[in-house]
């Protein structure tokens, strides 16, 4: 692994995010109230023996669950309280009483199906869930200490290492997760039958076992085994988290071939598969993944879910390769593509994230943006999804290496790592300042500064930089100042991208901007923008929660994360130029 993350607590951050990750933590008490009325709590129950009845809502309810006990882990590090705390330990009580004695788990299974096991795994989403729950129970650990859901984690990992792999059981989950999990498990308990459970599932995959499953094989990421595949296709979030996992595989069994793969992988989904906004899955139909260039933008699926599997697949690439080029995806894809998947309050959720909403828009489904945002979903995936990104934030802004840190994304705050200790002051993503003082440092340290690929201009310590990492030496006193260029940047896309010919997208600094129809008296469907007209940066305090809006001509725009705020009206990304 080039790089190594830090740990809990050693990264804090104010301003832009922090803003963000109060408002998520006013939604995860909210979180836990949803998850009672959707039934997902009342599966475990039954489950558990607790009550009576009949389990509701997907197969894979459990897995909000734990993607929301999971939020609570990373919120409590963030700030601690005994109100998470026990909010914590309540619901993994509740985890661990619906656990079979063998370790088998999942509640709907156990309920619906009569505990019934493995009997549709490419549908029924067992490892998923069980993918979940053993990310949860690390963080849980990582967090705060309490091993009662690492108990039942550890418990379920030795049942699945029982059940499944080269000499036993040979079947695969429709659904990853439970790769990239079983790699993170195996870094706390060091139990190499944990990671080479995670290498049967990843290397399973591609070999026929799910021909035959209602779906073409694509779908499940069953086509070509991920070593061999040179392009991510079928269902966005389902291949964005087995390359995360099989990320995490290469880097621990150190296999370059696989790694190789997967930097192919993610060039070629970049250069022709990702929105600029950073979504990723492009067609409603499946979920999935377009050919190449096939970017719509109004029918643009681009789920929550698959922007936050491509920012955990990027980390991981990041910290295995140490190359820029997956912090500046990360970025664009955290500010904008995800970030767009939550309202401002953090209460409320889009499930789709398009580019394009027109007037008159039909809702055409409980996951329509034409909705607005949403307390929650009848597939609630991306809620408890968002809550634990947000709240774990911290832990994408910076990582180290033996010679020093490395700072990926930027945000005011503190970021400690050993005897090195660093104070960052910005207004990023406003503002292109960033200054990066060293408090404390055993000798002279080498920082290493992320310029993006978009900051073209960019200066370190005056002397003009990047894109990539520019390295400093520093010690204990030193202030290194980055500037990054804020001008206004249109952007069009690749000629083959039919969708958008004769468009342009507006960009600032990290932000995708929109044209939304709060600010336009003309309909946004036909409003054109003057690409001689000149373009004019406002920060704006009062709106939408403190934005840097642009405009240009009769033009404004605001940053595309903020859209529907002010109501699901007209907003497009791309607009057609004069
Ligand atoms: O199948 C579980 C989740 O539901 C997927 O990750 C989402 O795309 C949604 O289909
Ligand atoms: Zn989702």
């Amino acid at each position: 692994m080039a790089l190594r993350p830090l740990g809990i607590g050693d990264v804090r951050i104010g301003g832009f995010w922090a803003d963000r990750q109060r408002a998520n933590a006013s939604a995860i008490p909210l979180g836990r109230q949803r998850l009672e009325e959707a039934g997902n709590l009342q599966n475990l129950r039954i489950a558990a023996g607790q009550a009576d009845g009949e389990a509701i809502g997907p197969v894979f309810a459990d897995s909000d669950v734990y993607k929301w006990l999971e939020a609570v882990a990373w919120e409590y590090a963030r700030e601690p309280s005994d109100a998470l705390l026990e909010m914590q330990r309540e619901v993994t009580a509740l985890v661990a009483a619906a656990q079979s004695d063998d370790g088998y788990l999942n509640s709907v299974v156990q309920v619906r199906h009569r505990d019934q096991r493995y009997t549709d795994l490419p549908w029924s989403h067992e490892h998923y869930c069980a993918g979940h729950l053993v990310q949860a129970a690390v963080a849980q650990v990582r967090c705060t200490g309490d091993t009662a859901l690492l108990d039942v984690a550890v418990k379920l990992a030795d049942h699945l290492a029982d059940t499944f792999g080269e000499d036993r059981r040979h079947d695969v989950d429709g659904h990853p997760v439970i790769e990239m999990a079983l790699v993170e498990l195996y870094r706390v308990t060091g139990d190499p039958r944990h990671l080479e459970l995670a290498r049967y599932f990843t290397e399973a995959r591609g070999h026929g076992l799910m021909a035959g499953y209602g779906q073409e094989p694509t779908y499940f990421s069953d086509r070509v085994p991920v070593r061999e595949a040179t392009t991510v296709e079928g269902h966005a979030v389902r291949a964005v988290y087995l390359a995360a996992g099989a990320a995490d595989l290469a880097a621990e069994l150190g296999d370059d071939g696989l790694l190789d793969a997967l930097r192919t992988q993610f060039d070629h989904m970049t250069a022709t598969k990702m929105y600029v906004t950073g979504g990723l899955g492009s067609r409603w139909d499946r979920e999935a993944f377009g050919d190449p260039y096939e970017l719509p933008t109004d029918r643009a699926y681009a789920e929550t879910c698959a922007a936050i599997g491509g920012v955990q697949w990027a980390w991981r690439m990041l910290l295995a390769t140490g190359d820029a080029r997956y912090a500046d995806a990360i970025e664009r894809m955290l500010f904008n593509g995800f970030l767009s998947g939550v309202s401002l309050a953090g209460t409320e959720y889009f499930y789709v994230n398009p580019l394009q909403h027109r007037s008159d828009a039909h809702a055409d489904g409980n996951r329509s943006p034409a909705h607005g945002r949403r307390g929650w979903f009848d597939c609630a995936c991306c809620p408890p999804n968002v809550m634990r990104t947000l709240a774990g934030l911290e832990g994408y802004i910076a990582s180290r290496d033996d010679s020093g840190l490395q700072l990926h994304q930027y945000a005011p705050g503190t970021v400690t790592a050993g005897d090195t200790a660093l104070t960052v002051e910005t207004g990023y993503p406003w503002d292109g300042l960033v200054r990066v003082r060293v408090d404390a440092a055993p000798g002279p340290v080498t920082l290493s500064l992320r310029v993006p690929a978009w900051a073209e201009g960019a200066t370190v310590g005056g002397a003009p930089a990047g894109p990539g990492y520019v390295r400093v030496q520093a010690a204990a006193g030193d202030v290194v100042e980055l500037r990054l260029p804020m001008e206004v940047r249109t952007t069009t896309a690749h000629p083959r991208v039919d969708a958008v010919r004769g468009c342009v997208a507006v960009e600032r600094g990290p932000l995708v901007y929109a044209a939304e129809q709060a600010d336009h008296d003309t309909p946004v469907d036909d409003l054109r923008i003057d690409l001689g007209a000149p373009r004019v940066s406002e920060h704006r305090p009062d709106l939408l929660g403190g934005v840097t809006v642009v405009t240009a001509g009769e033009l404004t725009l605001v940053p595309y994360y903020a859209w529907a705020n002010r109501g699901p009206a007209p907003m497009r990304v791309w607009i057609p130029t004069t």
